[in-house]
């Protein structure tokens, strides 16, 4: 699925800023921003934890001589089922709130005329939608009768409605649908190798460097362009080419641009090798996730936190616990930011051994369906971003469960077959000897709390647990490992020496002893730690107004283990022989 762009053939109208809005209930509208999170935009507790449908509307202009061309109506999200009318006419419906949607909307806009979008929104979970959730009432007499409580067993709050932008395009009649790379090195030169999809047949392929001038030419749906001394994409060092295809059928002129790079990834024995160099992640696990926007797409933070890697040090992060948006991926391949992107498959466990997770009516067949077609839309939407090096399937499911071995081994099979040339991982918090599932990735993805919510306070453990712990993931799967998430809430602006839970000094000790672990075990290739950022999570116990395991404040402030992470990060090569 090809990103909205404009050229001499193609327009793009961007329908970002004030729409109308109500929820279900309300015969009112309200002004609400998009993209954005409806939750955090009024002052209505009701609104802030709404669960429901919402509906969104706007008008717009179609001007007549898009009477020739294809028009379509492209939401890049919507959390988590969609329906969009145009002028009253349902054009399309979405389920899974973390991926693009289109429609083509020729036949339902009057030209030269205003016309009416609105949207449907429902933010309600269920067990057949990722990440999923339910919506339960309760019937006690504590409770008002018809009681409702949305569940949801991941951590981070159900932020809900567009998140990212509505756009109107328009292409010719016969126009180039979508397009695919993949790129090999031999010796000194590079195989770019393309397929177009479109009903056109004669087309003509340019590849231009920085300095515009051209590298490679080809003709035809698909081909290779060779690339003579080429300069590679890689973290750090983020070379990219610009590719330009163009449809040459007579009355059928259509050009599409994109950047490309030029690299490759490939796991062999403990190393994870990008470019045929071994990789050491360092980085962390993100969020979508910001103050009064919520998960709204905002460009003013997305480049705010690409500097803030940069100034780390960081070269990766992961993209927990859904993909993230297209504008923040393009932000990657710039930055040179290597990217695991993971599909919204989180919270597919009930923190109960007694209770099943993989079973009928919970996670089963129609979550598995649906799953599957998320990993179809996630790689048709970011198979050619560069910075994109692995897919993660899931983050922390019941994998010891019999049933999650089925379910995940068709989901890794299907991702395997749809992207023969990235590695694919699972993000594990089973133990070692209980998974079911690690054996069918290329790399064991781990996430290990030792002395936060185990041993909780006491950082001695930390080294004999850790060391243990990944030793045994080696001896078992023999796979590369990157410790996944580990890290402590810290209150910014809470101090104690010797360390105490929740302060600076205790998340900053914590990270320096993972890390003494990490760099010892040659089979480690990378740590994430959790989280970039504090985010915003459902109300808890055990939440003081968010998950604050950031590294950075919500607000991108920097908490005293960032310049100690600065400081090991700035000395730390991106690709590290162990
Ligand atoms: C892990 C989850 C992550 C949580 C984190 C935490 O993968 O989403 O936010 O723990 O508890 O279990 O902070």
């Amino acid at each position: 699925m090809l990103y909205p762009k404009e050229s001499e053939t193609r327009e793009v109208k961007d329908l970002s800023g004030v729409w109308e809005f109500r929820t279900e209930s309300d015969k009112n509208y309200i002004l609400m921003p998009v993209p954005a999170s409806f939750n955090d935009i009024t002052q209505d507790i009701n609104l802030r934890d709404y669960v429901g449908r919402v509906y969104y509307k706007k008008s717009f202009f179609i001007p007549v001589y898009w009477k020739e061309r294809n028009i379509f109506l492209r939401v890049g999200a919507a959390a988590h089922f969609s329906e969009v009318y145009v002028n009253g006419n349902l054009v399309t419906k979405h389920k899974g709130g973390f991926l693009p949607f289109e429609a083509e909307i020729s036949k339902f806009v009057n030209y030269g005329q205003e016309n009416i979008i609105e949207i449907m929104v429902d933010n309600t979970l269920t067990w057949d939608v990722l990440p999923p959730g339910e919506l339960k009432v309760i019937e006690d007499e504590m409770h008002p009768k018809g009681y409702k409580v949305l569940n949801y067993y991941f951590d981070f709050f159900n932020y809900s409605g567009i998140h990212r932008p509505v756009v109107i395009y328009i292409t010719p009649k016969v126009y180039i649908k979508d397009f695919s790379v993949i790129t090999e090195l031999s010796n000194n030169s590079a195989l770019v190798k393309y397929s177009i999809e479109s009903e056109g047949n004669n087309f003509q392929v340019i590849l231009r460097d920085k300095n515009k001038n051209i590298v490679a030419e080809n003709f035809g749906k698909s081909g290779v362009l060779e690339v003579k001394n080429p300069k590679l994409w890689e973290p750090g060092n983020p070379y990219l080419y610009n590719l330009e295809i163009k449809l040459l059928e007579k009355d059928n002129f259509d050009i599409y641009r994109m950047e490309i790079g030029i690299r490759t990834v490939r796991v062999e024995g403990k190393q994870f090798l990008i470019n045929e160099k071994p990789f050491y992640f360092k980085g962390f696990g993100k969020h979508e996730d910001s103050d009064i926007r919520g998960k709204g797409l905002d460009q003013v933070i997305n480049i705010k936190d690409f500097n803030l890697l940069k100034w780390i040090g960081a070269n990766s992060f992961r993209t927990s616990h859904y993909p993230y948006s297209e504008e923040i991926l393009f932000l990657a391949d710039q930055y040179g930011i290597a990217v695991i992107e993971e599909a919204p498959a989180v919270g597919l466990n009930l923190w109960n051994r007694n209770e099943k997770v993989f079973t009928e009516g919970r996670v089963d067949g129609k979550t598995l369906e649906h799953h599957l077609e998320i990993m179809r839309e996630l790689i048709a939407r970011d198979k050619n971003h560069p910075s994109v090096i692995m897919w993660s399937v899931a983050n922390e499911a019941a994998t010891y469960e019999d049933g999650a071995e089925e379910y995940f081994r068709r989901v890794i099979e299907e991702t395997r077959r749809l992207d023969p040339t990235r590695p694919i991982t699972i993000v594990e918090n089973t133990k070692a000897s209980e998974t079911k599932v690690s054996k069918y990735v290329d790399v064991i993805c781990v996430n290990r709390y030792y002395s936060w919510y185990t041993d909780s306070g006491d950082l001695s453990v930390i080294e004999y647990q850790l060391e243990r712990d990944l030793r045994e993931w080696y001896e078992l799967y023999r796979k590369p490992i990157i410790l996944s998430e580990f890290g402590a809430d810290a209150i910014s602006g809470f101090h104690s020496d010797p360390p105490l839970m929740f302060t600076e000094e205790y998340q900053q000790e914590m990270i320096k002893r993972f890390v003494g672990v990490l760099d010892r075990l040659d089979f480690v290739v990378g740590e994430h730690i959790w989280n970039f950022a504090d985010f915003m999570t459902k109300q808890s116990i055990t939440r003081v107004v968010g998950n604050k395991k950031g590294v950075f404040t919500r607000n991108r402030q920097p908490k005293m283990v960032a310049h100690f992470l600065k400081e090991r990060w700035s000395k730390l090569p991106d690709f590290w022989e162990k």
